[in-house]
């Protein structure tokens, strides 16, 4: 079997470096944030995984609903030599892509790019199996910073599903969708995931799930950090908090104190306090309307060629062109 071939533009140093620096400023930041980036390491991205099959999170089964029904059509419109995806590339949505592409004749080559060189290596050989023939050029980079050279032959489709993007807030997005125009050429692809607006408490929910496997999602980011920067955080002096900003249009993600907590973060020789009751931030999911959407593709230079949403109009698809 050929290896797939891997570009290192984020090294585990580099990576460490950064969450360094992440770390010190949310950690001493007021209101305290730390970045959702670092939930998925080993344990995170499993527990992610089991937030997919839960009931109330409905986002993967809809956004899986809408590629069901329209993969043919995004192969046939774009006739993709290159299918790139940003985040993992292991899923299954990934090779409802992938099929579409190879039976409407046009794939060639795989490129997915992750910020972690392990989950991308298991991902490019599990594709290399299933689809002989097909050239995988994965990326190690964080797609955020490291869009600079993508590989691939034109014309790329590029494909960053899941509402990923909602993890962004609104000036990271402008920059982000910028810089993905800046490296696809005219007659090039963008395939983005995003989703929308709903009753509030269906998507609080869908972060507070009755099991509590979201809740120990969230806490895993104190292990990592634990683990990554030898810091002494206790995960059972925090309570999972999710919550809807009516204002901003996104869910939050805290971890409140439940009572007054003390730590030392030893790589940053930093002593961090919380209150009781004091919050930390770990993540953002905006949700969106179609013309928010729009709006922020033109602004990037793109043109909203196709917008799909499942039958229950939770989720969108949405498919622009350069
Ligand atoms: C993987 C970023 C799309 O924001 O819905 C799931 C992560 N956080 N439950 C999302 C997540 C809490 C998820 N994304």
């Amino acid at each position: 079997m050929t290896e797939p071939v891997l570009d290192v533009h984020l090294t585990p140093e580099d990576a460490v470096v950064a969450l360094r620096a992440e770390a010190k400023a949310g950690l001493t930041a007021r209101p305290k944030w730390v970045s959702p980036k670092w939930f998925y390491d080993a344990v995170g991205s499993d527990l992610f995984e089991e937030i997919t099959k839960l009931p109330e999170y409905y986002p993967t089964r809809a956004e899986r609903e809408i590629l069901l029904a329209r993969a043919g059509e995004i192969a046939a419109t774009t006739g993709a030599h290159a299918l790139v995806e940003l985040g993992s590339g292991s899923s299954e949505k990934t090779r409802l892509l992938l099929d579409a592409l190879r039976e409407h004749g046009t794939l060639r080559e795989f490129v997915p790019l992750d910020v972690s060189a392990s989950a991308l290596t298991e991902a490019a050989r599990q594709i290399l199996a299933d689809y002989p023939g097909l050239a995988v050029h994965g990326v190690v980079g964080d797609f955020t910073e490291h869009l600079g050279l993508l590989p691939g032959s034109s014309p790329r489709l590029v494909a960053f599903l899941g509402g990923t993007i909602g993890n962004l807030i609104p000036e990271e997005r402008d920059k982000f969708l910028a810089s993905v125009r800046d490296v696809l050429e005219p007659g090039e692809w963008l395939l983005l995931g995003t989703d929308l607006v709903k009753d509030p408490e269906v998507l609080v929910r869908a972060y507070d799930d009755a099991r509590g496997v979201t809740a120990e999602f969230n806490r895993n980011v104190l292990r990592v950090l634990n683990r990554e920067l030898g810091a002494d955080l206790d995960p059972l002096a925090f309570r999972h908090v999710a919550l809807w900003n009516a204002d901003q249009e996104w869910i939050e993600m805290r971890l409140r104190a439940v009572r007054a907590v003390r730590a030392h973060v030893a790589a940053l020789e930093l002593d961090v306090e919380f209150a009781e009751g004091e919050e930390l931030r770990t993540e953002v999911s905006a949700k969106f309307r179609r013309e928010g959407v729009e709006r922020e593709l033109t602004a990037a230079g793109f043109e909203l060629h196709r917008w799909w949403t499942d039958s229950e109009g939770r989720f969108a698809l949405s498919l622009a062109r350069v």
